[in-house]
């Protein structure tokens, strides 16, 4: 836990009752820094979620809050309209600031947010199961088909060509060039790597300019560990995580899904022989998201599946990269060399993806007949 934090004065600002009784970090995320609350009002205890935005990735948490308050609240009123068991398990539920607010910005321009916890629930970092897979997968697909009528405006870029592959692409040639802490020379094999697939890295934005893909409403960070299962049920019950939720392509939450829930090894595994992409998995995950957006995609994304998994694992692996060549200020790491090492695992994951890639399109076959 940060020792700035002063937790209990930043849970003072939230319109809870009782007496804060105890607070531990919470969860695996790269970017915010998440908290578990308890609070004891008479004889009962309540647990809440706070969240410090990073507000060095996201540039505008008012806005950001602006789009998560319209996006839960669309789909709590689709979970209502379908009468829907246990609604408040189902969506996140915000928390408001004693001035109404719902979020509250401390004298060190830090941005704050409380939500109610959600019981009974587990997020995984890796699937144990191909239940698991297919229920979190499955839980996405559906977050999307909630949010396919969101009325208009756009919902707020919170990070500008957060998938534009091309500029996350340039970023990395140039963090090459540079090359300010002389890391470029640990990464000689992987940047080549990288450079080999130059070629797919326009795909999905060039299918999107020529209308062929459209531009929806996604999640845009769908990793296995941003879905809650119930602990009971094995249900893909609440995704989490809201903040990227923005204009966006299916394929890039599909894509993004394939990476972190078809392999059950872990995203910084040193032992890169433990590290494929499981076609039992894969299966279950195609599955399961299918399952969720139901009749939204057409026919050119489901022809491109395959693919987007092949450049969502690529690109989060160049981000990694660049991110180890700048110093690592932007992912959090936790030993010397970690987003190399991550980025190992992405590139393993993608030669992994071209090896079956002919298995892949026939489990999209059969899926689809
Ligand atoms: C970050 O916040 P978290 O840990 O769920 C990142 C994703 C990456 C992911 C890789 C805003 O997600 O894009 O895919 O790490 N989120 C942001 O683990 O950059
Ligand atoms: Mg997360």
């Amino acid at each position: 836990m940060n020792a700035d934090h002063n937790i209990p004065s930043v849970a003072a600002h939230f319109s809870i009752d009782g007496k804060l009784i105890n607070h531990s970090t919470l969860g695996f995320g790269h970017i915010n820094d998440t908290f578990c609350l308890t609070f004891q009002s008479r004889n009962t205890l309540t647990r809440y979620t706070l969240q410090r935005i990073n507000h060095n990735v996201f540039k505008d948490p008012e806005s950001l809050m602006n789009n998560m308050i319209r996006v839960t609240k669309h789909i709590r009123n689709k979970l209502i309209a379908s009468d829907s068991d246990q609604i408040d398990r189902r969506v996140m539920t915000l928390i408001p600031t004693r001035s109404g607010t719902f979020l509250y910005l401390d004298e060190d321009n830090n941005y704050w947010r409380i939500y109610s916890f959600i019981n009974n629930a587990v997020t995984y970092n890796e699937p144990r199961s191909t239940d698991q897979a297919y229920q979190a997968a499955r839980a996405f697909g559906l977050f999307q088909h909630y949010l396919c009528d969101l009325p208009n405006p756009q919902l707020h870029e919170t990070i500008p060509d957060f998938h534009n592959t091309r500029k996350r692409f340039n970023a990395l040639q140039s963090a090459i060039e540079k090359d300010t802490l002389n890391r470029a020379k640990n990464a000689k094999g992987i940047i080549d790597d990288v450079y080999k697939r130059a070629d797919i890295i326009d795909t999905l934005m060039d299918l999107n300019r020529s209308g062929a893909v459209p531009t929806r409403v996604t999640h845009n960070d769908t990793k296995i560990n941003n879905v809650l299962l119930d602990e009971t049920t094995g249900e893909g019950i609440c995704v989490l995580d809201l903040d990227t939720v923005m204009p966006g392509l299916s394929l890039y939450d599909f894509g993004d899904l394939i990476h972190s829930a078809t392999s059950t090894a872990a995203e910084d595994e040193h032992d890169l022989a433990r590290v494929n992409i499981d076609m039992t998995l894969f299966d279950a995950v195609t599955r399961g998201y299918l399952s969720g957006t139901g009749p939204l995609l057409n026919q050119t994304e489901k022809d491109h599946l395959v693919l987007s998994s092949k450049l969502l694992t690529l690109e989060l692996g160049i981000r990694f990269l660049a991110d180890y060549l700048e110093g690592d200020h932007y992912f959090k790491t936790h030993r010397e060399g970690h987003n190399l090492d991550r980025c190992k695992v992405q590139l393993r994951k993608v030669h992994s993806i071209e090896e079956q890639e002919d298995e892949m399109n026939k489990i999209i076959r059969s899926i689809s007949s």
